[in-house]
């Protein structure tokens, strides 16, 4: 491998990346696959760092724990950080791991689900303490790399208590623990200086209706949301909340379906001040809407939080979470995010997992510089487009009838139907005018 730059461990540590130095910047031309192409973390575009507009976070789930099962095998990868037996010993080799992987490419941020950091205990007091454990390592961590918490969450869909929801769960007493465990996650991110809490809906919505009362677990998926949110603001907590959109999978159907479904909820219980959203690649896919639909809805409501980078794949159905690599698709993704004027509190985690047979550490490297790349030739692409090219203008054009005469006064509220019918008459059958699309499209492949 070409690239040795070493990173500073602490004395005695694993390095469990043997042969990767730290990632660094070598231009378009360089050869080196252990080196970034386009992410220059200090350039500036339009006035931002590279750094500042995406925001990259590595996501616990996938990169640290994800060993490859699936439902037709056992995982694949023998991680060399998930051997310990002691699960405080483990977690702990798997969180010098984390750091390292984070350090050695450069990224600013991570995410994670609370039993992502330490495997779950038997009783709810041992959680609390296990949980305290990895939070006083992950803080010492965190104060020597500079490395920042984007958000936490809790994991609410794996343990068979939740297999009927957890805030939306029948039973109150599930109910309960999904609040005792929300608590102690909100406390965890708070103590990190997290920037951000994420709700996932993941088994909150229903595989029949028939046995399911709809309306009150919307219901108490909105108290819950309230309690957990009065909670951490009494607790001094300062960031947003973000709602997740998904549509499916695991429940056949998810209440938080997609980014026009989340802003309606959040309107009706009122906690659009407090939540936006954090809007998903592969999930938007599954929706049956492109990202960059489920972007700019977010964005129209003023709720464009965050995003979870993935992908889908064109020939199946489900949420495949590939690692990013397709550059027309997140530039039109970043346009939307430039245009929105940024992402409002979040960033961009890398909620994507290697294939089943990746099984080298390297490929979680070779993942992640594709993924990173890919997003800031992208961002190089948007910012050109909007700054450089016709595009704002020609779009604009199109409305142009609105910017004055009736079409403003329309606009601005002063027509009635009547008015309208007037006009009409008066101007008789409207010009046949093109919608340009495929000049749209050649303009934004000029710049990609
Ligand atoms: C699963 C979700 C999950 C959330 C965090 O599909 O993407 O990983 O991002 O709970
Ligand atoms: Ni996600
Ligand atoms: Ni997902």
């Amino acid at each position: 491998m070409a690239n040795l730059n070493p990173i500073n461990l602490t004395t005695g540590q694993t390095e469990y990346f043997k042969g990767v130095g730290k990632i660094r910047f070598e231009g378009p031309e360089s050869d080196n696959p252990m080196a970034y192409r386009y992410y220059d973390e200090h350039k500036l575009v339009g006035g931002k760092t590279m750094r500042e507009h995406l925001k990259f976070a590595v996501a616990y789930w996938h990169s640290l724990c994800g060993t490859g099962g699936d439902p037709f095998g056992p995982g694949t990868k023998a991680f060399p950080w998930l051997q310990a037996g002691d699960p405080v010993q483990q977690a702990k080799d798997k969180m010098d791991a984390a750091f390292e992987l984070i350090t050695k490419l450069g990224l600013p941020y991570f995410c994670f689900h609370d039993f992502d950091l330490i495997a779950e205990g038997d009783s709810l007091a041992e959680n609390e303490k296990r949980l305290q454990t990895i939070g006083a390592y992950a803080k010492e961590k965190m104060a020597a790399s500079g490395v920042q918490l984007l958000w936490g969450t809790a994991n609410l869909f794996s343990h068979p208590r939740y297999m009927n929801g957890a805030a939306t769960n029948p039973d109150f007493a599930v109910v309960t623990h999904a609040g005792a465990q929300v608590k102690m996650a909100l406390d965890l991110t708070i103590e990190l200086g997290g920037e951000n809490y994420v709700f996932w809906g993941g088994r909150e919505g229903y595989q029949s209706l028939l046995n399911t009362d709809m309306k009150r677990e919307l219901a108490h998926m909105a108290r819950f949301l309230h309690l957990a949110k009065d909670y951490a603001r009494q607790q001094g907590f300062k960031g947003t909340f973000f709602i997740e959109p998904k549509p499916m999978e695991p429940s056949k159907h998810q209440y938080d379906f997609d980014s026009a479904t989340v802003i309606g909820f959040l309107r009706e219980y009122d906690l659009l001040d407090d939540f936006k959203l954090n809007v998903e690649v592969n999930h938007a896919t599954l929706a049956l809407h492109s990202f960059q639909h489920e972007l700019q809805v977010a964005a129209n409501a003023g709720a464009l939080g965050s995003i979870d980078a993935n992908r889908g794949d064109y020939q199946n159905g489900w949420d495949t979470d590939q690692f990013p690599n397709n550059i027309l698709e997140i530039t039109e993704a970043m346009l939307v995010i430039l245009e929105s004027g940024g992402l409002q509190g979040g960033g961009i985690n890398f909620d994507a997992k290697t294939r089943r047979n990746s099984t080298d550490l390297d490929d979680l490297f070779h993942a992640h510089i594709g993924g990173i790349d890919v997003f800031a030739r992208a961002l190089l692409a948007a910012d050109a487009i909007l700054s450089k090219s016709a595009y704002r203008q020609m779009r604009r054009e199109r409305y142009a009838s609105f910017d004055s005469g009736d079409g403003q006064a329309f606009e601005s509220g002063k027509l009635q139907l009547t008015d309208l019918a007037r006009i009409a008459g008066r101007n008789g059958e409207p010009e046949i005018r093109s919608g340009k699309q495929e000049l749209f499209e050649n303009l934004v492949n000029r710049y990609v």
